[in-house]
C-alpha cells in the first residue's frame, strides 16, 4: 500500500511539474503539441521596479533573444537573433516572423528558445527572463497518392 501512495504522490508531482513547466505561448498553438512558426506570438509581463525595489520610470525597450541553443544568450556559442522591441504596456507582446532575422532563424529549427530582457534610458540592461523552449511543427504530411480523373467528359468532334 506504502508503494502505491508513493506511486500516486510521484504521478501527481510529474504531472503537476508538466503543466508548470510545458511551454507557455501566448498564440499559435496547432492540433498537436507543436506550434506553427508562422504563428508564434510571444508574451510578457513588465518589470514595475528597478533591482533596488524603487519604482522603473525609465524604460527605454526589450531586448528579445532567440536562439537554437539553450545557452545564455550572452555566452551562446550558437548564433542568437535579437530583436529590440518598444513597449509601454503592462504586458507586451511580439510576433516572431515579424524579425527578418528571427525568421530565417526559425525556418529550419526544430526547437527554439527565448529570453527576454528590459533596457532604460541608460541602457542598463535586466537579467534575462526565465527562459522559454518552444518546439516548432517541422512534421509534414505524408504525400497523397492515387491522383487519377475522377469525372471524364469525352467531346466528340463531327466534321460535317
Ligand atoms: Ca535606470
Amino acid at each position: 500500500m506504502k508503494s502505491l501512495t508513493t506511486s500516486v504522490f510521484l504521478a501527481v508531482v510529474f504531472v503537476a511539474g508538466y503543466i508548470a513547466l510545458r511551454p507557455n505561448v501566448s498564440e499559435g498553438a496547432d492540433t498537436t503539441s507543436k506550434y506553427n512558426p508562422a504563428l508564434i506570438k510571444v508574451a510578457w509581463d513588465a518589470p514595475t521596479t528597478n533591482t533596488d525595489g524603487t519604482p522603473l520610470t525609465d524604460l527605454l525597450h526589450y531586448q528579445l533573444a532567440v536562439s537554437k541553443s539553450p545557452e545564455n544568450p550572452d555566452a551562446s556559442t550558437e548564433p542568437v537573433a535579437y530583436v529590440t522591441i518598444p513597449c509601454d504596456e503592462p504586458t507586451c507582446a511580439f510576433q516572431l516572423w515579424d524579425d527578418p532575422g528571427v525568421k530565417a532563424m526559425i525556418d529550419d529549427a526544430s526547437i527554439i528558445y527565448l529570453q527576454v530582457r528590459a533596457v532604460d534610458w541608460a541602457l542598463n540592461a535586466s537579467d534575462w527572463s526565465n527562459q522559454l523552449a518552444v518546439e516548432l511543427d517541422t512534421l509534414g504530411p505524408s504525400a497523397p497518392v492515387n491522383i487519377r480523373i475522377e469525372l471524364s467528359v469525352s467531346v466528340t468532334v463531327t466534321t460535317p
